[in-house]
């Protein structure tokens, strides 16, 4: 059971080393989606304390202890980061629960977890390296160096917090750039305790990590602009994540955005069925259904549709609704409520466009176990392809079902969308799965499983849904700039009028 406390909550920001208040003197509160009452004061920051937070960061990154480290030393910083998360993983995960409403079991699931970013991260940071490059000239010798990119902008949203903060922190660190992090408005507290516990007690050089609390467009426009930040990632909606693009493109700094999706979950006929079943619930109810992975449309081969459905409906209606806190509820509330509004708008429109609603539908009342901010566990059947439901992203757990004839139309109805993060493909033909996975055009498709993620598997999204990837080695890339060094050994210069070539 999680504790609340009824006293709220006093919380200060973090910028260069120290605990601060905003330079307003504001505060703003932050709510317990399953009470629906405040429970945390935030300090509301605007551009002053960006740009306080930006010139530590720069300062941080450009001269002092940070700098100066051996990225073997960094990579040992990293693995204490990681132990630190360890040892507070519970208390981090509870403080998750109670700002965004997320069950305590998949929260817990996730901070055991993310000290492998840390870990991977860590041993990662020594290995980076340039290359001596055999330029054709005898008398030169050419290397180039990977060099850390600067202040980063870390732009985080609230459904995993502290996990989405990790996929960016723990290579951005690996690669000697320091961070300046906006988490979102509704979610600020684990990141300020991640602070507390974490950062502090590893000991990092002051300025390498800031946070600046605050509300979107107050907080994250001065800090993507700023002229000392050079790269910003992003992770969140599309419509903010088209804004922060613009922004970032003035003054050229690099961009990774991780976005939304309306991700194809595409059962054949010859799957094994409960797997395929389990593996559509996952895809959809599975943290209220507000993950950008979520399997929102169910693509079901019209020859199992009916029983398919059934048994489907079957398992969604047992799903127990209730606290978040507790490790037997399965579907809690929704975040926030403006989200909750758009997901019950969704429901509306998809009724409107003819959609037939066969199980939930609406809110879930105290009675069945929710309250203020619950959603019914809602499926739509008769689902076309071109309806709203199916083609805009809900957030929330509300499953569009599709039937299609054959392979043939089912690649073409999962590529029929804007976005392209994920995909689910149930079958026991090894050809079907390596053709589905070659011709679907989504940054991840999982085979006979649903929603797994791995520090060692890159993500990242196709078409709308994004740029660039997250995890995996190749993540790191995003926070290095190669630099080429050209030594010449040969006295004299040849013609100062040419360019120097190989043939000149
Ligand atoms: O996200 P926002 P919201 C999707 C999902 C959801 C929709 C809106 O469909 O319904 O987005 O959710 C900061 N400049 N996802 O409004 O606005 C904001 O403070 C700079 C998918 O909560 O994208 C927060 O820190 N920053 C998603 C972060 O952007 C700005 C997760 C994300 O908030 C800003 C969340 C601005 N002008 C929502 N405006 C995923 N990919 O997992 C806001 N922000």
């Amino acid at each position: 059971m999680l504790d609340r406390p009824t006293t709220l909550k006093d919380y200060q920001t973090y910028i260069d080393g120290t605990w601060c208040n905003a330079a307003s003197g504001k505060k703003f509160q932050t709510f317990d989606p399953y009470t629906g009452e405040p429970w945390a004061l935030i300090p509301e920051c605007d551009a002053r304390d960006v740009d306080r937070a930006c010139e530590a960061a720069y300062r941080a990154f450009d001269t002092g202890p940070w700098p100066a480290m051996t990225q073997t030393a960094r990579g040992r910083l990293l693995r204490r980061i990681a132990g630190l998360i360890e040892k507070h993983a519970e208390h981090l995960a509870e403080v998750e629960v109670r700002d965004n409403g997320k069950l305590i079991s998949e929260m817990l699931a996730q901070l055991k977890y993310l000290p492998e970013w840390y870990y991977y991260y860590g041993g990662l940071a020594d290995k980076i390296h340039g290359q001596v490059v055999p330029v054709d000239r005898p008398d030169i010798f050419g290397y180039t160096l990977k060099e850390p990119v600067g202040v980063c902008a870390f732009i985080t949203p609230w459904n995993s917090p502290l996990m989405l903060v990790g996929w960016k922190l723990a290579p951005a660190l690996a690669a000697g750039c320091t961070a300046v992090i906006k988490p979102s408005e509704f979610t600020t507290a684990s990141l300020l305790e991640f602070i507390k516990l974490v950062i502090e007690p590893a000991e990092l050089p002051r300025g390498v990590v800031n946070v600046v609390s605050g509300y979107g467009a107050v907080v994250g426009e001065p800090l993507v602009t700023h002229p000392k930040v050079a790269k910003v990632a992003f992770t969140g909606g599309t419509v903010t994540g088209a804004r922060v693009n613009e922004l970032a493109a003035k003054s050229f700094k690099k961009v990774s955005l991780e976005l939304g999706g309306k991700s194809p979950n595409i059962v054949f006929d010859d799957c094994v069925l409960d797997d395929a079943v389990a593996g559509a619930i996952s895809g959809i109810f599975a943290a209220t259904g507000q993950t950008c992975i979520a399997g929102s449309r169910l693509l079901l081969q019209d020859t199992i549709h009916e029983p398919f459905v059934e048994k489907l409906i079957a398992m969604a209606r047992t799903a127990k609704l209730g606290d978040p806190g507790l490790v037997e509820t399965q579907v809690g509330p929704v975040t926030t409520p403006p989200q909750y509004q758009k997901i019950l708008s969704y429901i509306d429109i998809a009724k409107a466009e003819g959609a037939r609603c066969v199980l939930g539908g609406g809110p879930a009342p105290k009675e069945e176990g929710g309250g203020k901010y619950f959603v019914k566990p809602t499926i739509f059947t008769g689902v076309n392809n071109r309806m709203r439901i199916a083609q805009e992203e809900v957030f929330g757990p509300v499953l569009s079902v599709i039937k299609f004839r054959d392979e043939e139309e089912a690649v073409a109805i999962a590529n029929d969308i804007a976005y392209g993060l994920g995909a689910g493909v149930w079958t026991q033909s090894v050809r079907r799965a390596t053709t589905m996975a070659r011709r679907i055009r989504a940054g991840t498709v999982w085979v006979n499983t649903y929603r797994a993620v791995s520090f060692l598997m890159p993500f990242g999204g196709y078409k709308a849904s994004g740029i660039g990837r997250e995890n995996g080695a190749e993540a790191v890339e995003a926070y290095l700039q190669t630099k080429s060094v050209w030594i010449n050994n040969a006295p004299g210069g040849g013609n100062p009028f040419v360019m120097r070539t190989a043939t000149s």
